[in-house]
């Protein structure tokens, strides 16, 4: 080791081999010969970890020096994935650490499988979250994502006899090296109880009475940018009683009720609710959102104080984005603060709320639009939903003086909802405190401002904008794909792409270079082959890496028509079964997605495709023609298995419903072919990647709108299409369910009644386009590319881009390098 190089924070590979035999003895207790794989995984984390806690701490002085506007991301779900990877990448030491692993006889790569994801998240919003979380500290923004430390996080997901088993995600069990507890970073937040007016020295004010009071405790995680110094921080808040609550329980000899008053309050950081479970455990997770958002903006006060000693220029400091309405209560919460706390006035204290907060919707889908019973909030919140009552009467006194005498529009626009009952809108609260508003894809925010929020967008045009997402390259190119980061280098003689994407579009020049083509071909290969034997040992399937591998990997909802796909299989079964001579491309359709616990009928779904696989996979005349597999647990991790190998990537949801999608980003960078519908951004990259290198399907968003208010039957379309009736048919004659005609049968019948994602009515041009893929699939030049131009033109769509956007159009914050 060179003299002036430290153990813990330098970056050679005799420093990185020394700090990683030190780990093992001194925090692992182990010499090598006897440390288990999770032992040498820990080492190699802590190793990481203290090159980060050197950047990070240099960072928070410089962003103190900085005067720099600090942005906070307020998120109930940041689904990370592995972090050692990532922080291997952005450090730029993965050969290095690879080299020193070799020289202890370890392979970094079996080290890097240990680790166990945080799956803090359910989906596309949580990502979003983390590839945000990237590309912050990626281009040196002052940022800090805050949000829930869940015990148990997304739940695992194994499939027994075809169907779904949910398992809890024991993810902290063997401890997690990436956290850093702060025991004295701790906010008290209160919930029930009553409200009191008192006199304050002549000023009259209101005290909140709580029936109980809960701690907040924060667990910081370093998040490292991309070749830069830049360590931001990620804290997360974990649920605990207060101590003057056990003490007092103590005294009064209740030992148990201090027990359950423990118990309870640490409920509420215990686990991750999935969505798309409207009724589940409503209470719980409106406690979930307070609590988080009470903590987060205590926190960012004290130190505003702090350090100005005053509140008064908290939004030139601070801006702060809700990642949908789940944090949205924060507009009354800051103004609770404000005047509860730091005694402000109600007028100062609205202008600096109003500036303090952006609000990103991230879905159109009604049922999932949140909104909470006036009585259950007034019962949990007293005192914030006051605040909400008479933030409420102010704006509605605006929209009554903008528009007199259109109470209808006065009741459609009330952050009360009284046709229902009455209950609290959390949209429309996230939009009356917010400066700016937007969709997640030009299309999805176009539909905010004419559905959802129009009324709002009459009122206040100039608050609504777009961001269109985007997802880290990082994670999603180099980490998941090394062979395909090493050549896309080669080609282009710098790893410059790496943080600037648009770099990739120097690749068109090379789409028909035959030399290419070849390099191109075996690095997907090799992908296809890796993901055929994982698949062999976990999904009980091994497919023909020369097959088209046909993949749909995302939460299993009716909106993104997985059953559409499985339609499409059953159809060209039928088609080989009638016609065994018929010559049909080989292909392998691979699904993945876990669906939400109590959403029966994407269970039912889950179900479908495995009791096809089963038939399809076994049938001899198939040959191996047609295969299925479904990939159990699908999570970051497992995405990035199966991003790269994927040939077609299925984006099939009906138009108008999927905000964005960003699965749909991470195939197309890795070389797959979209076939799609013109929803959410496959719009865009549609629009970047060229028509002809898209296979486009479906009704539009338009039409679909039409054909629904005009009475969709979709009988009919079952009585004209031949073969979508026998599709059908040989669902429910039970020969994917051992006889069974009536397990699937809620699924056809609500297909053939109902149908409310409009299967039916895109089944035909679906088929018929795949036909078309299945044709471009046997000239694999013109396929290889295709998939090049996808791969060039795919710049847009780095989150890089997306921090750049909200940076200059909402948050309007510039970088502060780190200096070290
Ligand atoms: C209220 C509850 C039932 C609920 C429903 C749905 C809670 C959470 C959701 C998830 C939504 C908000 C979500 O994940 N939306 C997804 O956001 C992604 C990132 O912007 C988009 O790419 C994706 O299209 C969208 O569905």
């Amino acid at each position: 080791l060179s003299g002036h190089e430290h153990t813990r924070t330098g970056l050679s590979q005799a420093a990185l081999k020394q700090a990683f035999i030190d780990n093992l003895f001194y925090l692992q207790g182990r010499f090598p010969e006897v440390a288990t794989p999770h032992d040498f995984y820990m080492a190699a984390a802590y190793t990481l970890r203290d090159r980060l806690l050197d950047r990070w701490v240099k960072t928070a002085r410089s962003y103190k020096h900085s005067q720099a506007r600090t942005v906070c991301y307020l998120s109930a779900e940041f689904l990370l994935g592995p972090h050692l990877v990532n922080n291997l990448i952005n450090l730029g030491i993965m050969d290095t650490a690879r080299a020193a692993g070799e020289e202890l006889g370890l392979d970094l790569d079996a080290i890097v499988q240990e680790e166990e994801e945080p799956g803090l998240g359910n989906g596309g919003l949580g990502r979003l979250a983390a590839c945000y979380l990237d590309s912050l500290a990626t281009l040196e923004i002052p940022a800090i994502g805050y949000g829930i430390r869940y015990e148990f996080g997304i739940f695992d997901q194994t499939i027994e006899n075809g169907w779904q088993v949910e398992h809890t995600d024991a993810w902290l069990r063997n401890g997690n090296p990436w956290e850093i507890y702060r025991p004295k970073l701790r906010f008290p937040v209160k919930f029930g109880g009553h409200t009191q007016q008192y006199d304050d020295d002549g000023h009259l004010r209101i005290r909140w009475i709580p029936d109980l009071v809960i701690e907040g405790r924060a667990y910081d995680t370093p998040i490292l940018g991309y070749g830069v110094n830049n360590a931001n921080l990620l804290r997360l808040w974990s649920a605990h009683a207060t101590q003057s609550f056990n003490f007092q329980s103590f005294n009064t000899g209740d030992y148990y009720g201090a027990v359950r008053a423990k118990v309870e309050a640490e409920t509420i950081s215990k686990i991750l609710y999935p969505n798309d479970e409207p009724e589940a455990g409503k209470e719980l997770r409106l406690k979930q959102q307070y609590f988080f958002v009470s903590c987060s903006l205590q926190d960012m006060l004290r130190l505003q104080f702090n350090t100005t000693g005053s509140v008064e220029k908290f939004h030139e400091k601070y801006s702060v984005q809700l990642n949908d309405t789940h944090p949205a209560v924060a507009v009354a919460e800051l103004m609770r603060l404000l005047i509860d706390d730091y005694k402000m006035t109600w007028d100062p204290a609205w202008e600096i709320t109003r500036h303090t907060f952006g609000y990103t919707n991230h879905t159109l889908l009604p049922e999932a639009l949140e909104t909470w019973s006036v009585e259950l909030f007034g019962r949990i919140l007293p005192r914030p939903l006051e605040i909400v009552y008479e933030i409420n009467r102010c704006f509605l006194d605006e929209v009554r003086m903008r528009f007199l005498g259109d109470e209808s529009r006065v009741a459609r626009m009330s952050i009360i909802d009284e046709t229902q009952g009455r209950r609290v809108r959390m949209a429309h609260l996230a939009t009356v405190g917010s400066f700016a508003v937007n969709g997640v894809a030009a299309m999805h925010s176009e539909l905010v401002k004419s559905t959802i929020l129009k009324d709002f967008h009459d009122l206040w045009p100039e608050k609504f904008h777009n961001v269109t997402n985007g997802v880290t390259p990082r994670r999603f190119i180099v980490a998941a794909n090394p062979r395909l980061a090493t050549l896309l280098t080669e080609r282009l003689g710098s790893d410059a792409w790496v943080r600037d994407l648009s770099l990739l579009r120097s690749l068109e020049a090379h789409a028909d270079d035959t030399g290419l083509h070849a390099d191109w071909q075996a690095v997907k290969t090799a992908a296809k082959e890796d993901l055929s034997n994982w698949l062999g040992k976990h999904a009980g399937v091994t497919p023909d890496p020369a097959s088209l591998f046909d993949v749909q990997a995302k939460r299993i909802h009716e909106y993104k028509r997985q059953h559409l796909n499985v339609l499409h299989i059953v159809t060209l079964y039928q088609r080989l079964k009638a016609n065994p001579h018929l010559d049909l491309p080989p292909r392998t359709f691979i699904f993945g997605g876990k669906a939400a616990p109590g959403y029966f009928m994407a269970k039912l779904i889950i179900k479908l495709i495995n009791s096809v696989a089963e038939v399809i996979n076994r049938d001899p005349q198939i040959n191996g023609t047609l295969r299925v597999a479904f990939m159990p647990d699908f999570s970051v991790k497992n995405g990035q298995r199966l991003y790269p190998a994927a040939d077609l990537s299925e984006q099939i949801s009906l138009a108008g419903k999927e905000a964005s999608g960003t699965g749909n980003m991470k195939f197309s960078m890795n070389g797959a072919l979209t076939i799609g519908t013109l929803d959410g951004a496959n719009v865009e990259i549609r629009e970047e990647v060229g028509d002809e290198n898209f296979f486009l399907f479906g009704l539009t968003a338009e039409q679909a709108q039409r054909h629904q208010a005009q009475g969709y039957r979709p009988w009919e379309f079952r009585h004209e299409s031949e073969e979508l009736r026998s599709a059908l048919d040989l669902i429910d004659s039970g020969l994917f369910s051992h006889g069974d005609k009536e397990l699937f049968r809620p699924l056809t019948n609500s297909l053939i009644q109902y149908d409310p994602f409009m299967v039916l009515a895109d089944y035909e041009h679906y088929v018929s386009r795949q036909s078309e893929v299945g044709h471009a699939w046997r000239d694999r030049e013109h396929w290889n590319r295709m998939s090049i131009l996808n791969v060039a033109r795919m710049g847009k769509f780095s989150s890089d881009r997306s921090i750049r956007d909200y940076c200059e159009q909402i948050w309007k914050v510039q970088p502060a390098p780190a200096d070290v």
